[in-house]
């Protein structure tokens, strides 16, 4: 995109909003700095006890504490490709609807232009971004989320084909004027009415994932809703690409520290917590790299025992939003095993059983200030993928973990992904959706021709990951967790690994392939054999009621559905009927 284009876009946005004052960014520590003194001031940040260095609380408007799906709408000009998994309106009336509410909005507000790199910045995989707003919260946000400044605005200079352009004002914050639209076919992002992080950060889940995703359709890669971890064994690490919905522990697993017994051993790397973009190398495998430099993390639940690696990189040079503070202003929140809430997130004194911090309250802090973060994930080329691995929430069916027999298993295996809902979305928690590859919220297309493009990479790459399913969350008939999960994840992993490595065998079921009850390592766990024989139960009534449910979901999506899913799911079937 020419640079022209990006200045006219700019100043045309400037005479739509009219701002006292434009700025462009040039993402220098000085402008940073200059940034939180002014939000300091302002009080839209508090500062906190000075054994949180460089540490801020802000404090979002309480109806404007997750993503809003209802408001989120992919705008292309053909109502089919943005799929009954997106809100849609024409584009022309999109474009209307939003400008009406942009209009003169920035009055007496500085407006801040911000060029943004998302991946390492020589890396060739890595995609620019020009980001519009009159939320300072957003500008130090995107600082830490991103590449942003000079480096990428000299590569927008230099004429980079695509330039994903956003324009963002918190406005009034009227949740009835909020409004999330994607423009795909423009590379184009309207976010007006909300200051929170997938609403308000638009390289995140608008441009890196949204957007992202169907730039990747058009070019033969995959922008996805995934961790990226490295596990090292005996000097070799294999790494792995994961999908849970929001919330459901994507930072923690990414940060892995192995329990006791595993510790010599092993070794996980993080390379990122929310976001792949995956290509296809010239070697025929899939690589992936991290488009993001920040994680933006759920804090509740965060502690030793959690994740003790990012525990020990929020304590300095971290933006809290929506925490909790103790009676010396530290940030508190639920888990945290030390402290006790004196004032809630919303600023009022603390009282009573409510939460203390709201369940989505997040922490944004630079990779580099993780522990385990992998040098690879400052590479140009990303780091090549042997598992790619699904996961979801669920009490019951699913099995601790499951192995799909091939590429296109696994890609009716995501594409059948369901959880229950947490508090990172508004709306109700608990309940089970179909949330196909964690995708659902993100994907900036028709899913049914989105599950079409992950098969056909089968034509183009000539080693593929292996698949995998997981289910940390599965319960007894009492609701108690069966897996202790965390740490003790790493089990699995290994499992996962020596699956790669051709290292262990498995059951084959009409599910996929289980493993052998040897080769998950339980000692030293509270998890009895039969604990574990129910792990891995199949129960066959479910699943024939789950295929049932599947197929009513599928046929949401009309012709749209690859026909290798029918295939897959009369296997299963046919097999379940005879097992
Ligand atoms: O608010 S975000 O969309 O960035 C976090 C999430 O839902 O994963
Ligand atoms: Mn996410």
């Amino acid at each position: 995109m020419h640079f022209n284009t990006i200045e006219n876009w700019v100043k045309e946005s400037a005479q739509l909003t009219s701002p006292a004052s434009v700025k462009w960014c040039d993402g220098s520590q000085q402008e940073y700095d200059h940034i939180i003194a002014t939000m300091l001031k302002d009080g839209s940040l508090l500062s906190l006890n000075d054994k949180y260095r460089n540490c801020y609380l802000h404090r979002s408007h309480p109806s404007d504490v997750a993503r809003t799906e209802q408001q989120t709408f992919v705008c292309p000009r053909d109502r089919d490709d943005a799929g009954p998994n997106n809100n849609w309106l024409d584009p022309q009336q999109a474009h209307a609807k939003v400008d009406a509410l942009f209009r003169n909005c920035m009055q007496g507000r500085t407006m801040y232009v911000i060029p943004y790199c998302m991946g390492p910045i020589d890396s060739p995989y890595a995609r620019l971004g020009m980001e519009i707003t009159d939320s300072p919260y957003v500008v130090a946000n995107m600082r830490i989320m991103t590449r942003m400044g000079e480096q990428a605005l000299a590569r927008i200079k230099r004429g980079e084909a695509e330039v994903v352009r956003g324009l963002h004002s918190v406005a009034d914050l009227d949740p009835q004027k909020r409004f999330i639209m994607h423009f795909p076919e423009e590379l184009l992002i309207k976010s007006v009415g909300s200051g929170y992080g997938g609403n308000a950060l638009l390289g995140k889940k608008c441009h890196a994932l949204r957007i992202a995703s169907s730039q990747a359709r058009r070019q033969g890669w995959l922008a996805e809703h995934m961790l990226i971890a490295g596990i090292e064994h005996r000097g070799e690490t294999h790494y792995v690409a994961a999908a849970f919905p929001s919330a459901c522990g994507k930072t923690n697993l990414a940060m892995l520290i192995p329990p006791d017994k595993y510790r010599q051993d092993y070794k996980v790397w993080t390379v990122g917590d929310d976001i792949a973009w995956i290509h296809v190398g010239d070697d025929g495998r899939l690589w992936a790299i991290n488009p993001e430099a920040g994680f933006f993390g759920v804090v509740p639940g965060t502690n030793e025992h959690s994740n003790p690696n990012a525990l020990s990189m929020i304590d300095h040079d971290t933006i809290y939003t929506n925490v909790a503070l103790t009676a010396d202003k530290e940030p508190w929140w639920e888990g945290k095993l030390s402290g006790k809430p004196h004032t809630n997130w919303k600023g009022e004194p603390h009282r009573g059983d409510a939460p203390a911090a709201h369940p989505n309250a997040r922490f944004t802090v630079a990779s580099k200030q993780c522990p385990s973060y992998s040098p690879a994930a400052e590479g140009k080329q990303g780091v090549p993928l042997s598992a790619i691995i699904f996961g979801g929430r669920r009490s019951t069916l699913n099995p601790l973990v499951v192995e799909a027999f091939d590429w296109s298993h696994g890609v009716y295996m995501g594409a059948t992904l369901s959880s229950e809902t947490t508090a990172a979305a508004t709306g109700k928690v608990g309940v089970v959706r179909r949330d196909p590859m964690a995708m659902l919220p993100f994907c900036g297309y028709n899913m049914g021709d989105y599950w079409s493009h992950w098969l056909s990479l089968q034509q183009q790459a000539t080693q593929l990951p292996r698949i995998f399913q997981v289910n940390w969350f599965r319960c007894d008939d009492s609701g108690k967790f069966l897996w202790p999960g965390f740490g003790d994840n790493l089990r699995v992993l290994q499992w996962v690994l020596n699956r790669c490595r051709n290292e262990v065998d498995a059951v084959n079921t009409p599910i996929g392939y289980l493993p052998n009850a040897t080769d998950i390592d339980c000692e030293g766990l509270d998890v009895s054999d039969a604990t574990k024989r129910e792990l891995f139960a199949i129960d066959r009534q479910g699943w024939q009621d789950e295929l049932t449910a599947i197929a009513s979901y599928f046929s949401t999506f009309g012709t749209h559905v690859p026909p290798a899913f029918a295939a897959q799911a009369q296997r299963i079937r046919t097999q379940l009927d005879n097992s």
